[in-house]
């Protein structure tokens, strides 16, 4: 009798996994001359998280869209398969990027794939160790500035002006094109787009690309816009504050931005969808970000977590129906690993033993 169990002495077909650029060719900027520089980004989990409904309550299906697991450990992947690409397309010695550190790595990595030398502008010691060490596994040419973010892509945008290196930040058009991919991703993964999106917002690309592919849904597959609802941190908040923050503060490093490259387009994606863009204190972020950690079984940075914390923080103060009958998907930008510090920090460091089985199994609560 036939069976589908899978024979062990079989060795399974196992899929080639495909870059953004192969698989969505005919929706980016490029064509057959175009170098594909990749490393096979994109194509990451969307995790149903009934863990989470449950203790929330919930009634509509939630979702992780898991960033993390693209090959640098961010969602910059996506863009920086573009972006990187079309420079070497265009015959690009270097590029250059300001960044809070994903960024960084991800153009690194790239950058080094293409031969392309990559040059990081990074704000002095507000990096997550994760981020710093790829960048300089990679080979960048690493430059901390005594300033923060904002300044760093000042001084980039300047260079870019004046000297031949590409910028590869997200008001890199080719940013946005290959992360818009991530919408399609979730429209085929759910067979359609979801009734809502939480995210971070640090310098806004993210969330302009997510509404450029979900625009593009809607025009070429009927179909529906979701209403997009961005997160930044309290401390960091520009646009929900409506003014520059001149000193930004937050645990999430990635997004302690204060003046957001993509701002304008940010509020377009917020009034277009009907949505908002709000903030979280640091304490919901680091508590959202448990809850992925504890519950989910899915690490990721903190400010990651700022999506799963708007959410929460929108059925606490009753600003979200519980009943909504419909898909959410919280967006998770970065992988755990990338800031190890604040984990170490925030539990309990393990308890250490003499090395005999009765005092592990005592200190383990073995029963
Ligand atoms: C994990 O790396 O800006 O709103 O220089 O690393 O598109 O800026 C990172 C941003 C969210 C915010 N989550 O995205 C950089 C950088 C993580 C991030 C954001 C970032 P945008």
């Amino acid at each position: 009798m036939k069976n589908n169990v899978p024979q062990k002495s079989v060795p399974q077909k196992v899929n080639k996994r495909i870059g953004v650029i192969e698989r969505y060719f005919d929706i980016l900027p490029v064509s057959s001359k175009t170098p594909v520089i990749t490393l096979s980004e994109g194509s990451t989990p969307l995790i149903k998280a009934d863990n989470l409904k449950k203790i929330l309550g919930v009634n509509f299906n939630l979702y992780l869209k898991y960033e993390g697991l693209n090959p640098t450990g961010s969602f910059k992947d996506r863009g920086m398969t573009v972006a990187v690409s079309k420079a070497a397309e265009l015959g690009a010695k270097a590029v250059i990027c300001a960044s809070t550190g994903n960024t960084s790595a991800s153009a690194s990595a790239y950058a080094v794939r293409a031969g392309i030398k990559s040059i990081v502008v990074i704000p002095e010691g507000a990096i997550a160790l994760g981020k710093l060490s790829q960048a300089l596994i990679h080979g960048a040419e690493v430059v901390a500035v005594k300033g923060n973010f904002d300044r760093c892509l000042e001084i980039v945008i300047e260079i870019c002006e004046n000297y031949d290196v590409e910028l590869v930040n997200s008001i890199n058009p080719n940013r946005i094109e290959g992360q818009k991919t991530a919408a399609y991703e979730i429209a085929e993964a759910l067979g359609d787009t979801p009734g809502y999106q939480f995210m971070p917002v640090g310098n806004a690309g993210n969330i302009t690309a997510y509404w450029k592919g979900y625009k593009e849904l809607n025009e070429k597959r009927n179909l529906k816009l979701p209403v997009m609802m961005g997160f930044q941190a309290a401390g960091s908040a520009p646009i929900v504050e409506g003014k520059i923050v001149k000193d930004p503060r937050t645990i999430a490093t990635a997004i302690k931005i204060g003046n957001p490259a993509s701002w304008k387009q940010a509020e377009s994606a917020r009034d277009e969808s009907d949505g908002v863009i709000d903030k979280v204190t640091d304490e919901e972020i680091l508590s959202a970000w448990q809850n992925l950690a504890d519950r989910e079984g899915v690490f990721v940075e903190p400010a990651s977590a700022a999506s799963f914390a708007g959410l929460k923080k929108y059925l606490k103060e009753g600003n979200f129906d519980p009943d909504f009958r419909g898909n959410v998907v919280c967006i998770l930008t970065g992988h755990g690993l990338k800031d190890p510090d604040r984990a170490i920090d925030t539990v309990s460091r393990p308890p250490v033993v003499e090395d005999s089985v009765d005092k592990v199994v005592e200190t383990a609560g073995i029963k």
